[in-house]
C-alpha cells in the first residue's frame, strides 16, 4: 500500500483552471482513467483520470477551487505495484501520427468546387475514434466561425466540433451514431467571397495544425497534448477535450460528459435543463432536480417518457391552415394533466380488458322503487350507487384489486381501506372524486356522495384531498351510450371498471328467450399485478352482486 498524490496536468496553456465537479466520494475505489475531477478554463473542460488504481482517500481541491499546472489535488491509497508504475504520458510523436490520416481523409473527399470549404474533425490528440452524438446544424444553416456543427463523445468526454469557416452547410458529411476520428468528414460548406478554400489548402491547414498538436479550428476549446510531469504523477489528459465552452450561449448545451451521461441514462434530453452552474453550465444536480419536478409535477414536461428517452418518435407537426379554418384554443388545466396522465398510465401500464354482461332487471326494479323514498330525503339513486357498492364489496372478496405496485419493484401495497374513485365528465375536463369507505356505507349514503361530489366536480370545486386515495376507479358512460369501450387504469390503482348503457337484450332462461336487461362491464385492470384468473374471479363476483343485489347485503 502507498499513498499517491495526483496533481493537475499540462493545461495546454491555460495558466489556472476551476475545478467545477468532483467524480468520486472519498472511500470509492478506482480504476486507471476513471476521472476523478473535472477541469474548466475559459476554453474548455477537461476530465482528470487517475493514473493508478486504489482507492480515493481524499480530494485535496473543492469544487470551485481554481487551480494551476502541478497543485495536487487528491490522494490515492494504491497497491505497491501500481503505485510503482503510473500509466506512461504517450510522446508528442503519438499526435503527429493522424497526419498521415487527416491527409488521406481530405484527400479522399468529393472535389471542392471554388467557393466550397470541407470542414474536418480537428486533431483530437489519438487516433481512436468517436461517437457522433449530435449534428447541430442542417442543410442550408448560416453559420459562422466558431459554430458548433457536430458533437463528438468518447468514453472520457464531449466535443464540439466548430465551423473554421463562415458560410452556408451545403452537405453534412456525418451522421449521428457514425464514429469518427481526427480528419473525418464533417460537411462542406460554401464559404463567402474571400474565404475560399481549395482542397489542398484544407489538407495543408490540417496536417500542419495536427503536427504542431493544436486545434484545426480555432474556436475548439482544446488541451495540448499531455507532457510528462517532473514531480509527482501527473495523469495525461484525455485524448479528446470535453465540449468547448468559450461561450456557453453559442452552443446548444452546455455541460461536462458526466452530466451527458447522465443526462442519457435518464433519458432527459439537455436543451430542457437550466444549468444552475458557473456561467450556466449544467450540473448533475440539474439533471436530477429536473427529473425530480418531471415526476412530482404531473403537469410537467413529458418529454422523458414520451419524446426522449423512451424512444417514441414525436408526432409531426401539421399546419392544419392549409385545410381550412382553423383556430388554436388552449388547453384547461385539467386537460393537461389528464393528458399526461392517461399517457403515463398508458405507456407504463400492460393493459387487458375484460367484458362481461350483468342482468340488472331487478336491481333496475328496486332502484325505481326508491324514486318516492329518494324525492322525500333529496336524494336520487342512480345505477352508480349500485355499481360502486357492488365495486367495494368485490374489492373486500378479491383483495389482489385493492393493491398497488411498490416503487422499487420488489413490493406491493396491500390496502386494507376500500375508497372508490368515480370519473366525472365536467366542462373543464375530466375528474376523479373519491368515495371514501364505500364498504361500509349503504346505497343512501354512496347516493349522497355522489350527488355531492360529482356537484362539486362540475363547478370546479373540488379538493386536492375529495380526489385522493382511490384504490379501484368507475368510469360509467351509462347515461351516454355505447355498448362498450376499454377504460384506461388509472395507476398506481390496477383496475379500472367502465360501464356502457344497459339494453334489454334475449336471455335463454333453459326452455324459453326472456327480455332482461343487460348492463356491459369492462374490467381492465394492470397485467404486472393482476392476472386473468383474478380478473375473472373480481368480474364474476360483480355480476353475481349486480344480477342479485341481495348478496350486497352479505
Ligand atoms: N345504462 C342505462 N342508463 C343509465 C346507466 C346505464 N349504465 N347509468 C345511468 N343511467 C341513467 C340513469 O338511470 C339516469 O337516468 P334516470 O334519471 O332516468 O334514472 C341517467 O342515466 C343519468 O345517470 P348518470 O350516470 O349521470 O348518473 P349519476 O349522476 O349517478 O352519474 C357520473 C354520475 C359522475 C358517473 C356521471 O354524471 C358522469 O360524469 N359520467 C361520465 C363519466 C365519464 O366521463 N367517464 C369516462 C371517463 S374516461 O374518458
Amino acid at each position: 500500500m502507498a499513498i499517491e498524490i495526483v496533481t493537475v496536468p499540462d493545461l495546454g496553456g491555460a495558466e489556472s483552471v476551476d475545478v467545477i465537479e468532483l467524480n468520486l466520494t472519498p472511500g470509492d475505489s478506482l480504476e486507471p482513467e476513471d476521472s476523478l475531477l473535472v477541469l474548466e478554463s475559459d476554453k474548455a473542460t477537461m476530465d482528470v483520470p487517475s493514473p493508478y488504481a486504489g482507492t480515493l482517500v481524499k480530494y485535496l481541491v473543492a469544487d470551485g477551487a481554481t487551480v494551476k499546472i502541478g497543485d495536487a489535488i487528491a490522494e490515492i491509497e494504491t497497491s505497491a505495484e501500481a503505485a510503482a508504475d503510473p500509466e506512461p504520458e504517450p510522446a508528442k510523436e503519438d499526435v503527429v501520427e493522424p497526419v498521415a490520416e487527416v491527409s488521406e481523409a481530405v484527400a479522399e473527399a468529393e472535389p471542392a468546387a471554388a467557393s466550397e470549404q470541407l470542414i474536418v474533425v480537428p486533431d483530437i490528440g489519438s487516433d481512436d475514434e468517436i461517437d457522433v452524438i449530435e449534428i447541430s446544424v442542417a442543410v442550408g444553416d448560416q453559420v459562422e466561425e466558431g459554430d458548433t456543427l457536430i458533437v463528438l463523445e468518447s468514453d472520457k468526454a464531449t466535443m464540439d466540433v466548430p465551423s473554421s469557416h463562415a458560410g452556408t452547410v451545403l452537405k453534412i458529411l456525418a451522421s449521428e451514431g457514425d464514429k469518427l476520428r481526427t480528419g473525418g468528414q464533417v460537411a462542406m460548406l460554401e464559404v463567402a467571397g474571400a474565404a475560399v478554400a481549395v482542397k489542398e489548402k484544407a489538407v495543408e491547414e490540417v496536417a500542419a495544425e495536427a503536427v504542431a498538436a493544436k486545434p484545426v479550428a480555432p474556436a475548439v476549446a482544446q488541451p495540448s497534448a499531455p507532457q510528462p510531469s517532473t514531480n509527482t504523477a501527473s495523469p495525461k489528459i484525455p485524448a479528446a477535450p470535453v465540449s468547448g465552452a468559450e461561450d456557453p450561449a453559442a452552443t446548444s448545451v452546455y455541460a461536462g460528459p458526466s452530466v451527458r451521461l447522465l443526462a442519457r441514462e435518464l433519458g432527459v434530453s439537455l436543451d430542457k435543463v437550466t444549468g444552475t452552474g458557473p456561467r450556466g453550465r449544467i450540473q448533475k444536480d440539474d439533471v436530477n432536480d429536473y427529473v425530480k419536478n418531471a415526476l412530482s409535477n404531473s403537469s410537467g414536461d413529458l418529454s422523458i417518457t414520451a419524446g426522449g428517452g423512451s424512444g417514441i418518435p414525436a408526432v409531426p407537426a401539421v399546419d392544419f391552415t392549409q385545410f381550412g379554418e382553423i383556430e388554436s384554443v388552449k388547453l384547461s388545466k385539467i386537460q393537461k394533466l389528464t393528458a399526461n396522465n392517461m399517457q403515463r398510465n398508458w405507456l407504463n401500464v400492460p393493459h387487458v380488458t375484460q367484458f362481461d354482461d350483468a342482468d340488472i332487471t331487478e336491481l333496475e326494479d328496486f332502484r325505481k322503487s326508491l324514486k318516492a323514498e329518494g324525492e322525500k330525503r333529496g336524494i336520487r339513486v342512480t345505477p352508480v350507487a349500485f355499481l360502486i357498492k357492488a365495486i367495494a364489496t368485490s374489492l373486500q372478496a378479491n383483495p389482489e384489486f385493492n393493491r398497488s405496485l411498490a416503487g422499487d419493484g420488489e413490493h406491493y401495497v396491500q390496502k386494507h381501506f376500500v375508497h372508490v374513485g368515480m370519473a366525472v365528465d365536467t366542462p373543464r375536463g375530466l375528474v376523479v372524486p373519491v368515495i371514501k369507505n364505500a364498504d361500509e356505507k349503504g346505497i343512501w349514503e354512496i347516493s349522497e356522495d355522489i350527488m355531492s361530489l360529482a356537484g362539486l366536480a362540475r363547478e370546479g370545486k373540488l379538493k386536492p384531498s375529495d380526489m385522493q386515495g382511490g384504490c379501484f376507479t368507475l368510469s360509467s358512460l351509462g347515461a351516454i351510450g355505447g355498448t362498450g369501450f376499454t377504460p384506461i387504469v388509472n395507476s398506481p390503482e390496477v383496475g379500472i371498471l367502465g360501464v356502457s348503457k344497459s339494453q334489454i337484450k334475449p336471455h335463454w332462461n333453459g326452455s324459453e328467450f326472456v327480455p332482461r336487461l343487460m348492463l356491459p362491464l369492462c374490467l381492465s385492470y394492470d397485467h404486472r399485478l393482476i392476472n386473468g384468473g383474478d380478473a375473472g374471479r373480481f368480474m364474476t363476483h360483480l355480476v353475481k352482486l349486480l344480477s342479485d343485489i341481495r348478496y350486497l347485503a352479505l
